[in-house]
């Protein structure tokens, strides 16, 4: 039995874990030990005969006792004891319906037990036939966003959201660079864009050992990195395989000369290398994946870096993020491109949650951790009442909160802003789920729909309308309710609700969860033609979560936005000014 097998053996545990509702530690262990022994180069089966050192398992970081012993019954019997006792109970195709909205462990669990149905299309075929809607609160309307849900997920299925792939791209650069003579390694491709999902990953490779006459071996280090599930293709400089996962990988190991060119063209997007190649022409050059040459005598002109490249084309440089042809040649061609938004242009984050409701940290944990991130004013805005699973906050919760909160800013003395909020929700009909006195007291009402994303357009533009009307709502949250690969967004008139928030002065949020990521690039665009006010959150309910900032930000850059676009780049007090003045 090899690593892989091993790795995915102990990863399906952890999802028959789930389905079994067991303790999230224990079923993060599963994970965590199926990475671990998938980066081994070792192969774990040589280390569990009777010769073998029985303490040569326990060296490897994230194996402890128990797993031993699992690897040692995996490689002796091909199973243990505590995978067939939950097969007895589940399947492993079940873990895929955990990813449809509505589908929780006990949902799945249900399911199986009344139905026996254990895998999507089993699931469909249920649902169409009305099965579901015979068990305990899974009526008509469940049945339909089920439904709807596997439609999005068929749709959506072959694509990686952003971090998954970013994680995987961190991972496979550590085990190339432990090759002699590697020095660089990028990730081109819609991952160096900034795409909210990528189809596959594609790493850039360069070094003293990726030169012509010595990269094969350099090529044969890569073709057996200890991760990889299926070799797909080996060629000269390109390898080719795919993870655990499914995911594909193709790696170019390239000369330092053609470094640039090949950043270029295997960026993209295709569009833009089209658009980009006929503007070559046009000045009597060609481009390449090699190199920008002069037609006429194959001179070559630039290669090295991108910056030449574009620089011999007349463009000022095109950032990763803006290469979709959607206007940036023009912009380049004329010095107009807008100087993107970085980082570390963020002072504040207006958007977390504490262990007041669904979050894991406190308001005090939560403050530190912003300020040892270089924050200089955050907002606490948990739950309202009506997201009752998350033990929302009623008025007197919330009022309550608010004195912590108040607390905490004090102990915090000036070294950070720590400001009282609520993320309250927006019910139905658009009335807000806490009384006008409560949000009186709050310096940050964020208003957010987290539930009835079935309703028609025009029903659900009202009903934002009608919160954002409430004059005590500074930012509209998360404003299309989509979670990339398994919701879309609701039917909403985008642009009416885009123009209204400007007009009265909400501000509208981009929210940095690498899984919601909304509003997208093209609605923030549009806020910004609207002259809305934009806030860029991250949503974070555990203190390492304010880190995804990072992933917001490149969207911000994906829409053109510069740090005078979005309100949370601002000093403390020009940012209040900058609100919504309160009622
Ligand atoms: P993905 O993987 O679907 O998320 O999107 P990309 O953009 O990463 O696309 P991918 O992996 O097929 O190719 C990476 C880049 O390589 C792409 O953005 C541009 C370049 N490229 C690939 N094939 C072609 C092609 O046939 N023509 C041109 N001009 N460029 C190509
Ligand atoms: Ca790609
Ligand atoms: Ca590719
Ligand atoms: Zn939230």
């Amino acid at each position: 039995m090899d690593n892989i097998t091993i790795a995915r053996l102990l990863d399906e545990t952890a999802a028959l874990l789930e389905i079994d509702a067991a303790d999230p530690f224990r079923i993060r262990s599963y994970r965590r030990a199926a990475e671990a022994v998938e980066q081994q180069t070792t192969q774990l089966a040589t280390l569990t005969g009777p010769d073998a050192d029985p303490k040569a398992l326990l060296a490897i970081a994230g194996i402890g006792k128990g797993m031993a012993a699992n690897i040692r019954d995996l490689v002796a019997t091909g199973s243990m004891p505590l995978r067939d006792e939950l097969l007895a109970k589940y399947k492993p195709t079940m873990l895929e319906l955990l990813r449809l909205p509505g589908m929780g462990p006990k949902t799945v669990a249900l399911i199986w037990t009344a139905l026996a149905v254990g895998d999507i299309d089993a699931l469909e075929e249920a649902a169409k036939a009305g099965h579901l809607s015979t068990l305990p609160r899974m009526g008509e309307k469940f049945t339909l966003k089920l439904l709807k849900g596997i439609e999005d997920y068929r749709k959506n299925s072959g694509r990686f959201r952003i971090d998954d792939a970013e994680e995987h791209a961190l991972r496979i650069s550590a085990l190339i660079r432990e090759f002699p003579g590697i020095d660089q390694i990028t990730p081109a491709g819609s991952l160096r864009r900034g795409r909210e999902t990528v189809g596959d990953l594609d790493l850039l490779v360069t070094g003293p050992a990726c030169e012509p006459g010595v990269v094969s071996a350099a090529v044969e280090h890569v073709a057996s990195l200890p991760l990889i599930d299926k070799l797909l293709a080996k060629g000269q400089n390109k390898v080719s395989f795919t993870l655990r996962n499914n995911l594909q990988v193709d790696v170019r190991l390239l000369p330092r000369a053609s470094y640039g060119a090949a950043l270029q063209y295997f960026t993209g997007s295709k569009m833009h290398n089209v658009a980009l190649r006929q503007r070559a022409i046009k000045r009597g050059l060609t481009l390449s994946e090699y190199a920008l040459l002069r037609l006429e005598d194959n001179v070559i002109v630039a290669a090295a870096s991108e910056e030449e490249i574009y620089r011999a084309l007349d463009l000022d440089y095109i950032a990763p993020e803006l290469r979709e042809n959607s206007g940036e040649l023009e912009a380049a061609a004329n010095h107009s491109l807008p100087n993107l938004i970085t980082l570390a242009d963020i002072r504040g984050d207006l958007h977390m949650h504490t262990n007041a409701t669904d979050g894991r940290d406190t308001i005090r944990q939560m403050a530190e951790a912003a300020l040892a991130r270089g924050l200089s004013y955050i907002a606490i805005t948990d739950h309202s009442k009506h997201l009752a699973m998350t033990n929302g906050l009623d008025d007197a919760r919330a009022l309550a909160h608010v004195q912590r909160i108040r607390e905490v800013d004090a102990e915090m003395d000036g070294r950070i802003r720590v400001l009282p909020g609520i993320e309250v929700d927006i019910l139905a009909d658009g009335a807000l789920d806490l009384e006008d006195s409560t949000l009186s007291q709050m310096d940050i009402v964020v208003a957010s729909i987290h539930s009835r994303f079935d309703q028609p357009i025009e029903e659900t533009t009202a009903r934002v309308l009608r919160a954002i009307d409430n004059p005590h709502v500074r930012i509209l949250g998360h404003p299309t309710g989509r979670m990339l690969l398994k919701r879309d967004a609701y039917a909403i008139n985008m642009d009416v609700v885009l123009q209204r928030a400007a007009e009265l002065g909400v501000a509208v949020e981009h929210n940095a969860a690498p899984a919601r990521a909304d509003l997208n690039d093209l609605h923030l665009r549009l806020a910004k033609q609207h002259g809305c006010k934009i806030v860029v959150d991250t949503d974070a309910h555990a203190t390492e979560e304010l880190d995804r900032m990072w992933f917001g930000i490149t969207q911000l850059r994906r829409a053109w936005l510069s740090a005078g676009d979005v309100l949370n780049t601002l000093p403390f007090d020009q940012f209040m000014a900058e609100l919504r003045p309160k009622p």
